[in-house]
């Protein structure tokens, strides 16, 4: 028996489930191992199960043996699994660029390293952790600089964060320029990151009490730079070198990126190379030309740390296509102000609202996972999340948004509800208007 037979054969189940064919996930099992094993029964009559039962080509001999090392990749038949530069935006360069996480199949709350999205304004640098410095200085008792091995020998924390730039999002305010959800919420990701409190680095070098703002420099071809408060990085703000439980990929800063939790991502600078202490921000480029919010009346917002509570609905999601029947809605909610609370779904266009079960577990500033069983009955429908954070913020529509901000062209800080629509014929397709 050919080895593929049994992903055959599974697949004309699904199909004689009517499930559709990107809705890989609980409604074929639920169906397949509780109350309605009739419809498989059916699937069954037709000599599916003796068949199934067939010993497999991969039963009858050896599998791949292991080579002497490797570094693990992912099964040939993911291959479609990746990152991808924007599909709407195309750079005729690409140093400034960004590529973005396929958050469709993402099955967990934790990016996995190959797919955290990326964006450099100038590139990727090749820097070797031997070479790699970290100095601390200005309004210090005492300047400090750290090499990687300094920095290791630091006790460490490891913690759960989602990182979100604030360009996400930032092509599809009025009209849908993106097709999938990897293109239109990509520009966010959730990782392990493990490093050291900037407080215990600024211990070291002694902060002068006058001190209320910090430059953080990154060493490559941007030299990209931000100020940032004295508070924050006193109150959770970390130094990593790692993320999912390795050295962080050349891509996300290594060997060495600041963090700052729920912040826009551009404030976690990559290949960080020196804090300054001062008394007032410095207006770099990053927070004067770029990185400013349009406001009515023609003026522009600095300093927009805070990623608002925001989620979206991973599945169905644009580009995919169902069928009628039982499905299950699932997505994604977050907040840079806390942990998130609820998450409300229509199915109706945002006449009537359900709360969605969250999956734990639920932490602080980190992707939470949530999920409703849902029955698609045919009939087009346009459907949407909306999230509740643990400070009481509910995420808005892009109406309440632009009763409070100027939203022209590609401006940033979009956390509006997101609506996909489903088609008659199964069809799922970004909706925003
Ligand atoms: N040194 C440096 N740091 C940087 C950047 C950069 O180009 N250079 N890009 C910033 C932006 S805009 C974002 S959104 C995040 C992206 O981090 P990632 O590429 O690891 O996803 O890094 C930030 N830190
Ligand atoms: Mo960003």
């Amino acid at each position: 028996m050919d080895p593929n037979d049994g992903r055959r054969l599974v697949d004309a189940a699904r199909r004689e489930l009517q499930l559709g064919g990107s809705i890989t996930h609980d409604p074929a099992r639920r169906k397949l191992f509780s109350g309605a094993v009739a419809a498989v029964g059916a699937v069954a009559a037709g000599g599916a199960t003796a068949q199934a039962l067939e010993v497999p080509a991969s039963n009858r001999g050896p599998g791949r043996p292991i080579p002497e090392d490797e570094y693990g990749q992912p099964s040939r038949y993911e291959a479609h699994v990746k990152r991808r530069r924007t599909d709407v935006l195309k750079n005729r360069q690409n140093f400034s660029d960004w590529s973005m996480t396929p958050l469709q199949h993402q099955l967990g709350i934790v990016t996995p390293n190959g797919l955290i999205y990326e964006r450099h304004h100038n590139g990727v640098p090749d820097i070797s952790p031997d070479e790699h410095r970290l100095a601390i200085h200005g309004m210090v008792k005492q300047p400090v600089v750290f090499t990687m091995a300094d920095l290791m020998r630091f006790p460490s924390v490891s913690r759960f964060y989602f990182m979100e730039c604030s360009g996400n999002g930032l092509t599809d305010w009025l009209k849908p320029a993106s097709k999938t959800v990897q293109q239109t919420h990509g520009l966010l990701s959730c990782a392990q990151w493990t490093g050291v409190p900037v407080s215990t680095l600024l211990d070291e070098a002694g902060v002068d009490p006058r001190a209320s703002w910090a430059l953080a420099e990154g060493a490559d071809g941007s030299a990209h730079a931000r100020s940032i408060p004295m508070k924050k990085l006193l109150d959770d703000a970390l130094v990593v070198y790692a993320s999912n439980s390795e050295m962080l990929r050349p891509e996300n800063g290594y060997p060495l990126r600041l963090f700052i939790p729920g912040w826009e991502g551009n404030v976690c600078i990559k290949w960080l190379r020196r804090l300054k202490l001062g008394d007032q921000p410095w207006h770099l480029r990053s927070e004067t030309a770029r990185y400013t919010d349009p406001m009515p009346g023609g003026k522009w917002r600095q300093f927009s740390f805070d990623m608002e509570a925001k989620s979206v609905i991973t599945s169905p999601s644009g580009g995919m296509n169902v069928t009628r029947g039982p499905l299950e809605i699932q997505g994604f909610a977050w907040s840079g102000n806390g942990s998130i609370r609820a998450v409300d779904v229509t199915t109706d266009g945002g006449r009537t609202w359900q709360e969605a079960r969250l999956e734990g577990p639920v932490m602080d500033k980190c992707l939470t996972r949530f999920r409703l069983p849902w029955r698609w009955d045919g009939a087009p429908v346009s459907i949407a999340s909306r999230a509740l954070d643990s400070t009481g913020y509910v995420q808005p529509t892009v109406a309440d948004i632009q009763k409070v901000r100027a939203i022209t062209g590609f401006v940033q800080h979009h956390n509006g509800i997101f609506p996909w629509d489903i088609s008659e014929s199964g069809e799922v397709r970004n909706a925003i208007a």
